[in-house]
């Protein structure tokens, strides 16, 4: 059976093979969780960034790329670019569902097994955060019903109130269908 897990804190620490970017179009850094992962992750993040935007220019709103995790314990970072909130008039629903699950496509491309997600969008994207977490758990869930190599998704909250959420909801989560821990 496939696992969910619901912890609270940093995710630079996670040692899981791959930890996903709340990042920017830029792919070049910022604040919030991009700024903590780039700057414990040393110089090596950004310079595979950087290969990327001469590659493809950035990354669009709603993809994702991969890149090394230079010196944090992950294997690889999964950068996505989630939606700013505009009251809903900017197709964001969809949007956010499209990081998360375009994020699980390069991490099954990679044959990954363990991934962690922050609560992407809900801090300077402004996201509403109830309905952030429903459309995370939604489409990891639908996604995990086929996945292969894929065997555990982490929920990594760092502010207590989107912990809160997480553990309301996940709660309902069928446990026929998935192990869910940490709630
Ligand atoms: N570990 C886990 N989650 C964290 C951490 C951490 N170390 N630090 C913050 N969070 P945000 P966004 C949570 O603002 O809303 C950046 O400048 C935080 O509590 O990081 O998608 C980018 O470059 C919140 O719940 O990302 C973009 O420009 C969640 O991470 C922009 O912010 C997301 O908050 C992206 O905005």
């Amino acid at each position: 059976m496939k696992t969910l897990r619901l912890i609270q804190g940093d995710i630079t620490i996670q040692k899981v093979d791959a930890i996903v970017n709340a990042a920017n179009t830029s792919l070049l850094g910022g604040g919030g969780v991009d700024g903590a992962i780039h700057r414990k992750g040393g110089s090596q993040i950004l310079e595979d960034c950087q290969k990327i935007r001469a590659r493809q220019g950035g990354c669009a709103v709603g993809q994702a790329v991969i890149t090394s995790a230079g010196t944090l314990p992950s294997r690889f970072v999964i950068h996505t670019v989630g939606p700013t909130w505009h009251d809903g008039q900017d197709d964001e629903n969809e949007l956010l569902k499209n990081a998360y699950l375009n994020s699980l496509k390069l991490a099954e491309k990679h044959q990954l097994a363990t991934v962690a997600f922050p609560n992407i969008s809900t801090g300077v994207y402004h996201f509403p955060k109830h309905q952030a977490a429903k459309i995370a758990i939604k489409a990891v869930i639908e996604y995990m019903q086929d996945a292969e190599s894929l065997a555990e998704i982490n929920f990594v909250c760092f502010d207590l109130e989107n912990f809160k959420i997480y553990r309301q909801q996940l709660a309902e989560v069928d446990q026929n269908q998935f192990q869910v821990l940490g709630i």
